[in-house]
């Protein structure tokens, strides 16, 4: 934006010459009449008439202009070429389980899908139970999740209630024009000491808005629905016989879903049939799994190895094809408006909770997709991408479509185009292609040939926006600007929302991530030029060298007397809320309400608080082994007063007066002490980087690094087997897993952390 802004300064500017010409006019005034006078006057006032019409026209044009960038799609190539997910292009990954907020469903990758899915409910009891259909953490249910998932051709997923479980497994097999043929079995079974139960399944088919459906009902049962859309031409879903089959109780349901264009079919996928393929698929996903991540030669027992494939097979599974517009706000708009609508492919942080795209989460899905299927994340990247806008920048949280918007609440609906997300797709393309820097094979210079004008416009438009106050400083956008209300006012867009930022957001901040962010960014970027013969290499490498320099960073961002890397800003320590009384007229009931004072003022400083921010410097590994800060931060890291726990690293500072501290009465603190896995993640695999080099921490950093490894990966596993799930955050004094599961996001990350992948 400044360069447009610059555009509209200088055409005030360029009044000025008019204005001189006009002040001309009036010295001459005195050497001519009264006639001469008024019309000079007259004319000066046409003048300025005719500027300020000028004015007023090209202002509004270039506020129009501004706010119209928002929504503007960027000029450079889409990366996926239109209709690259259509049946005809892509027919193996067509047809999948892109519905990741329902229990069990499916869909096409198009913007209007043949929808098909299950309720299930039980009956009999004088209350009946609810009615499951969307993943919903209130249905309490003990465990649910795929079990196993190869993004392509098949799923077996288990769902546990209280009395009886569900198994949803489907199987695709590839054929004719449209995406081919899919089955689904799902059984019931009740569990060795529930009561007996009566379960209604409820299985559904619709089209959204286009094509026909045509149930077929014989002696009152439905045996198949017929149907034809443009785009699956015409089909035939039939219902199998429920079967009770006495002893073990299972009632399978078999669903088989045939395309009218395949020609010749083995015969039905059912039965046997269906049996044999799927127990064929899962063997090549155990061999693949194996061959992928290697853990069969680390000593897991086979329910550990489970539970990996679970993570694994449950974030994969939860890969979702979503359609819609967000609604984005631009400051030079007095009212959000639509995004252009778009497609995005994307793994989800919670099928539960957060079943949409996240910007920065997708970053860390990708790390270990991208090991399984490199092809699967280059898709998801691209899709991304293509959500650039006009001045290089992409929504953070993509809320696509009405069924999506509906679960968010309003004030986390528009995204704002001045806000940032970690860019976390630099780093992960640096792990997804190892070559990076040297020459690569030709379909991943393609792939990155066609990125590179987005990564390139994205890059800019962070350099752009979030500069900080100093030279080679950066300060994220987008704080809470109250200073009356929170604790401490959250910082969303830097993904580590409530984490202690200065107390008095100001201009005058610079953040030690995002600086680190930066210079990773731009270490990748340099490489990619390099790969792929772009001219930009040295801009970038130049600029790497300068934010990675040490001296940089110590200059910014090392607070010497605390022996940390820190933000800086106008902090102040001594905040805290305290409950005040409301003045209420005579006779009204009492009234308190939570305030946030400030004992001490508040002055430019380092702000003192040591945790996951501190770290980036080694998270990042832009650290020399040879570094004494990165003894300092290994230390402070090892500190069981700061840092350190047998369950991983803790977000804060035990030490910290806003460790485990509230924002308001109400907001529960978050990245004020809960571990994350995401960052402990980065922090094993760059201990485990700094173990392989020399250099004296080397030690050190073995020891940690071991260490660390053994306590997340044991925590999570144990956390999995006694409650059923992988969780969002795990508390620091006990590890029990906490906030919104099951959370198959980056906390399944633990599967890289078992096969040391990093
Ligand atoms: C696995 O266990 C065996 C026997 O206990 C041991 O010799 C081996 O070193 C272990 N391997 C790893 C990778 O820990
Ligand atoms: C990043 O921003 C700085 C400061 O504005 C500028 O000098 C530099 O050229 C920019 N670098 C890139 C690669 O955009
Ligand atoms: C720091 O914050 C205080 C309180 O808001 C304000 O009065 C002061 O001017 C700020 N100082 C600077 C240098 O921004
Ligand atoms: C979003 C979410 O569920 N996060 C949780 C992380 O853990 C804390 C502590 O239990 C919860 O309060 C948060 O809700």
């Amino acid at each position: 934006m400044p360069a447009t802004r610059q555009r509209a300064v200088r055409r005030s500017h360029w009044d000025q010459p008019d204005g001189e010409g006009v002040r001309t006019g009036r010295t001459s005034q005195s050497h001519r009449g009264q006639r001469n006078l008024s019309s000079i006057l007259l004319n000066m006032g046409m003048v300025l008439g005719i500027l300020s019409i000028l004015w007023f026209c090209w202002a509004t044009y270039m506020r129009w202009w501004l706010a119209a960038q928002v929504v503007t799609p960027h000029s450079s190539p889409a990366i996926l070429p239109d209709g690259a997910t259509r049946a005809s292009v892509s027919p193996l990954r067509f047809w999948g389980t892109y519905r990741p907020q329902v229990y069990f469903g499916m869909k096409t990758r198009s913007p209007k899908s043949l929808v098909t899915g299950l309720m299930w409910m039980e009956q009999g009891q004088s209350v009946p139970g609810s009615l499951r259909h969307a993943c919903d953490q209130g249905d309490d249910l003990e465990r649910y999740g795929w079990l196993a998932h190869d993004g392509v051709n098949f799923g077996q997923q288990e769902i546990l209630e209280r009395d009886f479980s569900l198994s949803t497994d489907y199987v695709k097999r590839p054929g004719g024009e449209h995406g081919g043929d899919w089955s689904w079995r799902i059984a019931v079974k009740q569990k060795r000491n529930g009561k007996p139960r009566l379960v209604s399944l409820l299985l559904y088919i619709a089209t959204d808005g286009d094509g026909y459906l045509e149930p077929s009902v014989q002696h009152d049962r439905l045996f198949h629905v017929d149907g034809r859309t443009d785009e699956l031409g015409s089909f035939r879903l039939m219902f199998g016989e429920p079967m009770t089959s006495g002893t073990d109780r299972r009632t399978p349901v078999e669903v088989q879903f045939e395309s009218g264009s395949v020609d010749h079919r083995p015969g039905p996928l059912a039965g046997e049939a269906f049996e044999q393929e799927l127990s064929q698929h899962r063997a090549a996903f155990n061999r693949r799994f194996n061959g992928v991540f290697g853990l069969q030669n680390k000593n897991y027992t086979t329910q550990e190895v489970e539970v990996a494939q679970a993570a694994f097979s449950n974030m994969l599974g939860g890969v979702g094809y979503f359609y819609g517009s967000s609604l984005v706000e631009s400051p030079f708009a007095n009212n959000p408006v639509a995004y252009w609508p778009a497609a995005l492919f994307t793994a989800v942080p919670s099928r539960s909770f957060f079943p949409r795209g996240f910007l920065w989460d997708e970053g860390f899905h990708q790390l270990l997709l991208g090991r399984w299927d490199l092809g699967l994340s280059q898709e998801v990247m691209a899709h991304w991408l293509d959500l650039l806008n006009a001045e290089g920048w992409i929504p953070r949280e993509q809320i696509l479509g009405g069924e999506a918007r509906s679960r968010v609440p309003a004030e986390f609906i528009v995204q704002r185009n001045d806000n940032a997300n970690p860019p976390t797709f630099f780093w992960t393309l640096r792990t997804l292609f190892p070559g990076l820097g040297g020459s690569l094979p030709s379909a991943d210079t393609a792939f990155l040939q066609r990125a590179f004008p987005r990564l390139r416009s994205w890059f800019e438009w962070y350099n752009r926006t979030q500069s900080g106050p100093l030279p080679n400083s950066y300060r994220w956008r987008g704080r809470d600007a109250d200073t009356s209300l929170f604790l401490n006012p959250k910082t969303l867009t830097s993904g580590l929302d409530d984490y202690p930022r200065a107390s008095h957001p100001s201009g005058e901040e610079r953040h030690v991530d995002l600086l680190c962010w930066m210079a990773q960014a731009a270490g990748v970027m340099a490489d990619i030029a390099r790969s792929i013969g772009e001219p930009h290499e040295g801009e970038y490498s130049r600029l790497h060298s300068v934010l990675s320099d040490e001296e940089n960073l110590v200059r910014l961002h090392w607070a010497e007397d605390l022996q940390a890397f820190c933000d800086w800003g106008n902090h102040s320590d001594a905040v805290m809320l305290v409950r005040e009384r409301v003045p209420v007229p005579p006779g009204a009931p009492p009234q308190t309400r939570v305030v946030r004072v400030v004992r001490r003022p508040s002055a430019p400083q380092f702000v003192s608080a040591f945790g996951y921010v501190s770290l980036f410097p080694m998270l990042l590994r832009l650290l020399s082994p040879k570094s004494p800060r990165l003894g300092a931060t290994l230390s402070a890291l090892h500190d069981e007063n700061k840092l350190w726990t047998p369950f991983g690293l803790r977000s804060l500072a035990r030490s910290h007066p806003l460790y485990l501290k509230r924002n308001t009465e109400h907001d529960p603190p978050y990245w004020r002490g809960y571990l994350w896995i995401n960052i402990n993640y980065l922090a094993a695999g760059a201990l485990h980087h700094y173990s392989n080099l020399d250099g004296p921490y080397q030690i050190q950093a073995q020891t940690l690094y071991q260490q660390l490894r053994r306590n997340l990966v044991k925590n999570i596993l144990r956390e999995y087997r006694k409650t059923g799930y992988i969780w969002e955050n795990y508390s620091d004094s006990s590890g029990a897993g906490r906030g919104s599961h099951p959370f198959t996001g980056w906390s399944s990350l633990l599967v890289l952390l078992m096969a040391e992948q990093y």
